[in-house]
């Protein structure tokens, strides 16, 4: 079954949606791509975004999409190299923390925060990263009184220069009979400004309760990472990379492990995929992006939403990436 989509922002390239339900109303937190001329590479060098904007609706599929401007430019942040990607906010007691991860002076990827009283910013930068942070792609999840912030990506993302939180002297992928490089999950301190923990590793089983493999490119964590909680159970999707696909694994608590459960979103035109999946009146959303009205240019993406749909049994009904 074709399913219906929405660009939501057609004069203008955004990315990497993260979407959250704050007062009643839908806030979109994307990348902002533009045509900044760095040639591509597997390093991403041509995502060389320099700003954030917000967006906000109340009727996802046909309302006003509003655009909120410009909330936090790399300019503005004290210890910024470049490239700000993907980011998320999240709220506590009536103040929004956005998370964003940015190079430093030294091109290696930290993760800042900035802080508002509302939901649609601006956003003042805190003066430094978080301490002990690194990599990219930044997703939070509440759960009582308690933030969990998911992260990391492979390749330009440099999660393949960690081990056990430390850097490693060289990049290193594992072989592929062997693990595959996890997503990382902590729980953020009560000020929300710094992990109130060590990073732990977001374990990925497979159905034979054995962790996935590094050579399992169709299946395995490559970025991107999304928490969603349906019907107690906890969903945790994220972009096979190289193999374009966004899937899902589930568990019984926000740490894992999780167990593969399969595809949400098959490849859509471009390089990237990377997605948020929200309940907002009484329905689930999946936002992503794709590259369709740039004709392919994997640098210029295009916010795009459509319904989410599970089965009797909590399965996510798969979507085709490249309907319209
Ligand atoms: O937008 C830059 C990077 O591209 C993101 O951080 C990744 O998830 C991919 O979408």
């Amino acid at each position: 079954m074709k399913t219906e989509k929405r660009y939501l922002v057609p004069n203008d390239y955004m990315a990497d949606p993260s979407v959250h339900v704050f007062n009643d109303r839908i806030y979109i937190y994307p990348s902002h791509d533009w045509e900044s001329g760095v040639a591509e590479n597997d390093n991403g060098d041509h995502f060389n975004m320099k700003d954030y904007h917000v967006y906000s609706t109340d009727d996802i599929m046909n309302g006003e999409i509003v655009d909120h401007g410009v909330v936090l430019e790399v300019k503005d942040i004290p210890w910024a190299g470049r490239q700000l990607w993907d980011c998320d906010v999240a709220c506590k007691e009536g103040k929004y923390y956005m998370y964003f991860p940015l190079k430093d002076k030294n091109d290696i990827f930290r993760i800042g925060v900035a802080v508002s009283d509302k939901p649609e910013g601006p956003f003042t930068p805190q003066p430094d990263p978080i301490r002990g942070s690194y990599s990219i792609d930044t997703a939070v999840f509440k759960e009582g009184n308690d933030y969990y912030m998911y992260f990391g990506g492979l390749w330009g993302g440099q999660l393949q220069r960690y081990r056990d939180n430390k850097a490693l002297e060289c990049a290193a992928f594992p072989a592929d009979d062997e693990p595959s490089i996890p997503a990382r999950v902590v729980r953020l301190s009560n000020d929300m400004l710094q992990f109130a923990e060590e990073p732990r590793p977001v374990v990925v089983l497979d159905e034979n309760g054995e962790p996935l493999k590094s050579g399992d490119n169709e299946r395995r964590f490559f970025e991107a990472s999304w928490m969603h909680k349906y019907n107690d159970t906890y969903y945790f999707s994220y972009s096979t990379g190289d193999t374009h696909k966004l899937c899902y694994a589930t568990g019984d608590n926000p740490y894992g492990p999780f167990t593969y459960q399969g595809v949400i979103l098959t490849p859509v035109l471009g390089w990237t995929t990377h997605h948020s999946i929200v309940e907002y009146k009484d329905k689930w959303y999946l936002f992503h992006h794709d590259c369709v009205p740039s004709k392919g240019k994997t640098w210029l993406r295009s916010l795009k939403v459509c319904e989410l749909q599970y089965d009797e049994n909590g399965k996510i009904l798969t979507i085709n990436g490249q309907d319209e």
